[in-house]
């Protein structure tokens, strides 16, 4: 991150487009109420609560606020890890010891950034001291120590090609191909402030060079391509499954995909979006340093955070499983079978299905899978049995 650099840009209008608020929830009717649907009710677990300011024709979640200035994402299967650049705690979302938000790791990595896994080695970017940590459970260890340049910012994001880690040596100007001994296999030179690695399927890794303002592709050859020019700040860049690529722009305070040379605008009006990951359905994670909060910026289907006040179940009623739809997509979207509930109803082509909590009584708490194709989604959800 450059937030002192962000701050003194003015407002960026390169890639300011109108958009309207992130999408609105459908409206209650107004006046008589509209025919009761025949379907039964069911408790609420989970709360349609859209990342206010946000601009977008997505719809945009709120996963979780409270967050100390959250800077990079790593999501890997259901769990997602936000560095805590302001406290140096690593939190997380996505596990049932944090329903409704998020839990921390044990560890302290002072001023984290760039998080990424290999196999079962979890590193880190400790920004201020400009090293590379290991993190396990509460010990963190030095992996690599770079050499801080004065003035300038230290590490920031770092991915993984295989076996590979990829650290964009920020200050330098340089990105580091690093084996898992330590040693430096590789350094590509000529960026201004490489901030980001994000690996291709090719070998390749897609570079965002912040102070360049550009999207860089270091080929598999080691050669470079210039994929985009003339952002403000672009500060992360991932691709889907797909293999669509998307970035963001400290900037412009938006996130943007990129294609054919451009960028199109997805949501604008962020508060700094330093991180952005994609999850198993295709959508973007997105971090908000400014506002303390992680966002789900719905390019498919998101089934809604849970609340956390353990609504009552009573008797044979079910709990409802709702879920945010992209504009456009209309596919059909089935609860998985799992562990601790039965399905009763069935999305499919609409946002609402239920399931009956089983085997369980008091407090519950149970994960809920979904898939549309090959796109998952699952949501812990807690309720009170009685
Ligand atoms: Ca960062």
């Amino acid at each position: 991150m450059t937030r002192r650099l962000a701050a003194l840009l003015a407002g960026g209008l390169l890639f300011v487009l109108p958009l309207p608020a992130s999408a609105a929830r459908p409206a209650a009717p107004a006046g008589p109420a509209a025919p009761a649907a025949p379907a039964a009710t069911c408790v609420a677990a989970q709360v349609d609560q859209r990342a206010a300011g946000v601009r977008s024709t997505f719809p945009v979640l709120q996963l979780a606020t409270g967050l100390n200035e959250p800077d990079d994402v790593q999501v890997t299967g259901d769990v997602i890890l936000v560095g805590q650049l302001g406290n140096g705690r690593i939190a997380r979302l996505g596990v049932p010891t944090a329903v409704g938000g998020f839990d921390l790791l044990p560890a302290v990595v002072p001023t984290v950034e760039g998080l990424v896994r290999i196999g079962t080695t979890q590193f880190a970017a400790n920004q201020g001291a400009d090293r590379i940590v290991t993190v396990n459970g509460a010990t963190v260890t030095t992996f690599l120590q770079l050499r801080p340049v004065s003035g300038r910012e230290g590490v920031d994001g770092i991915g993984a090609v295989g076996n590979t880690l990829v650290v964009p040596d920020s200050p330098r100007g340089r990105v580091l191909f690093v084996g898992l001994d330590g040693r430096i296999q590789r350094t590509v030179t000529g960026f201004a402030r490489p901030t980001n690695a994000w690996p291709l399927p090719t070998g390749a890794v897609l570079v965002a060079d912040e102070n360049g303002g550009t999207i860089v592709r270091i080929n598999a050859n080691g050669t470079t391509t210039t994929l985009l020019r003339g952002v403000r700040l672009p500060d992360d860049v991932v691709t889907d499954a797909d293999g669509a690529i998307f970035s963001d722009s400290l900037g412009s305070d938006t996130v943007f995909r990129v294609a054919g040379g451009t960028a199109t605008v997805l949501a604008s009006a962020f508060g700094q979006p330093q991180g952005l990951g994609p999850d198993t359905a295709g959508n973007l994670i997105v971090t908000e340093e400014d506002r303390g909060r992680v966002d789900a910026l719905v390019r498919f289907f998101k089934l809604q955070p849970a609340v956390t006040t353990n609504p009552v179940v009573a008797g044979t009623q079910s709990v409802c499983v709702n879920l945010d739809r992209a504009p456009g997509f209309t596919a059909a979207v089935t609860i998985d079978a799992g562990t601790g509930y039965t399905v009763t109803a069935q999305p499919g082509t609409g946002s609402s299905g239920a399931i009956h909590p089983t085997g369980c009584t008091g407090v519950c708490t149970v994960q809920v899978r979904v898939h549309s194709g090959a796109r998952t989604d699952a949501v812990w959800l807690r309720v009170r049995v009685m």
